[in-house]
């Protein structure tokens, strides 16, 4: 039997459907969500969520004249896949399919685009007031979910939406969930309110309202209160009960009780079921007909219509491949090396119980970033602030003034907004906080809104930064226990997903500031030398081309520069003056990065030795199924390496044949 999500190719048709086949669509969209994702993985959970709310907004608003905004934008795909996009659904994540966020040369249902959270809604109201300056009348719906609220940029839209504009939708997602459990202040107030008898009648009267209402009749009466300004158009159906007259309860048009978005300057609508699909679409409705900004607060669950993922939310709430049944997913495979994000979490609880002045924090990610190791086994001595990098960063800042060593976790890209505060608050201070920058490479499946490729050129220009990138799991707990003694500022940066591999020592050592690794020295046999600086991960390929290198008749020194600040000036100089050329690997853009402070270096000192610098270049990187396709793709490879280095002696590229196999 044809399935109506198979006759929905715009939201158009949506529009066309009844309510019962709405219902039904619903229901298919859920199993294309879990059949469709089962194979490549992707943001399972949320979307799940946000099923029915999706539905009614596209049944009730007109996208692309009316906007959707999406924070962080992970809970799309629903929206991808009433806009056109159904065909390509399964391609999500993948190399050439859909992208997992909105984005903006994908569609022009997707107005803006996103990835990291809290920005939906200073984006929303910023087209809110280009709307109202152009005098259109496009409805701006902004979707926020309720961990939004635990990020500054929120609150800090939120201080302007009343006395900007008259006309903003904004949707509270309330499924007490961050990616872990929501934490903070704002997760209990949000608790009160759901929970809160007296919000909970109001909500219900104003369900009961709104079925009373003949059909047709809810708009002409709704424009009618708009027409004639009365503000208190809900205060008035939660009080109808008493009175037919409009009352004003708290003289602000709120539900008389002073809530957070009533003062500042929003009505507050809630808490309503967000699985109620002819509720949401009343709601919606009536939010359309306001001349004042309304928040509407939807209580829905993570997960719905999947058990596996409402028992497990936080590891559903984005996952690679599993079982569509199930749920399960694959275990690793034996032997498999650990993630640097368990090794820099078990590292640091070993550290943390010798060293007292250490202190764990992380921005809403305790398991991407590891620390959930510390939570379990020294959870007096973890820091969850929410997603709230500039405050963790600012947190640790004064933590440090008062003699401790934080280690703030938090991704590289993440790490972008929290710059002032590295400059301002750290840095300038010259404090002892120790950042380690999960994510620094790529996100593969993710994209450019979570590569972290930036991290050395925006570090190495700050004085008294010390910035480190381990070549492999063991020198990572090295350079954590380096920097637990410094009192400068210190930086590690390392990939996503599994480590090298090697053995990490029970007793991790000292390394010296500034000073990096010779791996293998030229054996000054007169041949063509060749110095490949491979920086963190790029150490292993730089390793492998060296093997390569040296069986075609070339002298090649490999080595693991550590620091990107200092960088060793001896050792670059070293081989700068004795290679015939220096070739620089970093998985970061070349743009400033490491192979650039190389060249600076090499010309302060006059020595004119070519350098080949391997790394990305200067554009946005694309999101694939996977690092090694990119790596390819942009030559960040052993290939690559052997064809530059080649071309750098006048031997053709085609001289690279069959590659040695090395481990
Ligand atoms: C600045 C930033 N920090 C951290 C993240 C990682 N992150 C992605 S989604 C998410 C939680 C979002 O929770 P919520 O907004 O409530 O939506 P839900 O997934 O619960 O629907 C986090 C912390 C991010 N995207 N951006």
């Amino acid at each position: 039997m044809n399935r109506y999500l198979d006759m929905v190719d715009g939201p158009e048709h949506v529009k066309k459907l009844t309510l019962p086949q709405l219902q039904e669509l619903a229901g298919e969209v859920r199993e294309e969500l879990i059949g469709g994702l089962a194979k490549a993985g992707g943001h399972l959970g949320p979307n799940l969520g946000v099923v029915e709310l999706t539905i009614a907004l596209h049944r009730v608003f007109n996208s692309p004249k009316d906007k959707f905004v999406w924070d962080v934008s992970h809970q799309v795909y629903v929206h991808k896949l009433l806009t056109g996009r159904k065909d390509k659904f399964r391609t999500i994540r993948q190399t050439d399919g859909l992208n997992g966020f909105a984005l903006r040369s994908e569609s022009a249902h997707d107005c803006y685009g996103a990835g990291h959270a809290g920005t939906a809604l200073s984006a929303a109201l910023g087209m809110a007031a280009a709307r109202d300056k152009k005098g259109t009348d496009e409805n701006i719906v902004c979707i926020f979910g309720d961990a939004a609220l635990t990020n500054g940029i929120s609150f800090e839209a939120l201080n302007n939406i009343g006395h900007t504009t008259k006309k903003f939708i904004g949707i509270l997602n309330d499924n007490e969930w961050s990616i872990a459990k929501n934490v903070g202040a704002i997760s209990a107030y949000l608790n009160k309110l759901i929970t809160n008898p007296r919000y909970n009648k109001l909500a219900r009267d104003f369900e009961n309202f709104l079925k009373r209402l003949p059909k047709g009749e809810l708009a002409a009466r709704l424009a009618h209160k708009a027409g004639e300004g009365v503000k208190g158009a809900i205060s008035e159906v939660g009080m109808r009960q008493k009175s037919e007259v409009a009352i004003d309860a708290d003289g602000r048009g709120g539900f008389g009780n002073p809530v957070l978005f009533e003062e500042m300057g929003m009505r507050y609508l809630g808490p309503i079921d967000g699985h109620n699909l002819p509720l949401l679409i009343s709601t919606l409705e009536f939010a359309k007909t306001c001349d004042y900004p309304i928040v509407i607060h939807i209580l829905t669950q993570k997960g719905k219509g999947f058990d596996a993922a409402l028992k497990y939310p936080e590891k559903f709430h984005g996952l690679g491949p599993y079982d569509a049944k199930t749920g399960e997913t694959p275990a690793a495979k034996p032997g498999t090396a650990p993630a640097y994000q368990d090794v820099m979490g078990q590292t640091l609880v070993k550290l943390c119980q010798r060293d007292n002045r250490l202190i764990g924090i992380t921005a809403a990610m305790p398991t991407g970033t590891g620390l959930k190791h510390l939570e379990k086994a020294l959870p007096d001595r973890y820091y969850d602030v929410g997603i709230a990098e500039e405050h963790a960063v600012i947190f640790a800042a004064g933590m440090a003034t008062m003699g401790l060593h934080p280690v703030v976790a938090i991704y590289s890209t993440f790490l972008q907004r929290a710059y002032d505060c590295i400059h301002h608050d750290v840095c300038l201070q010259d404090l002892p906080v120790i950042f380690c920058m999960d994510r620094s490479g790529l996100s593969a499946n993710d994209g450019p809104t979570h590569h972290g490729l930036f991290d050395i050129a925006y570090l190495r220009c700050l004085p008294n930064v010390i910035a480190m990138a381990p070549a492999n799991e063991d020198e990572l707990a090295d350079m954590m226990f380096t920097a637990s003694h410094q009192n400068h500022p210190t930086f590690i940066r390392y990939p996503r997903g599994t480590a090298e591999g090697v053995p990490v020592k029970d007793q991790p050592k000292l390394l010296e500031i500034g000073k990096a690794e010779v791996v293998q020295n030229f054996a000054t046999n007169g041949k063509k030398k060749a110095a490949l600086f491979g920086l963190g991960p790029m150490n292993t390929i730089a390793r492998k081309a060296a093997t390569q290198l040296a069986a075609e008749g070339f002298d090649v020194a490999v080595i693991n520069p550590r620091f990107t600040k200092p960088i060793d000036a001896g050792t670059h100089e070293f081989f700068g003056r004795s290679a015939d050329v220096i070739v620089t690997l970093e998985d970061h853009v070349l743009m400033g990065g490491y192979g650039s402070s190389v060249l600076e270096l090499l010309s302060e000192k006059a020595i004119a030795t070519p350098v080949i610098r391997i790394g990305w270049p200067d554009q946005f990187i694309e999101h694939a199924s996977s690092q090694d396709e990119l790596r390819k793709k942009y030559g960040l490879t052993v290939e690559n390496i052997i064809a530059r280095v080649k071309a750098q002696f006048g031997e053709p590229e085609a001289k690279v044949t069959k590659l040695i196999d090395v481990a």
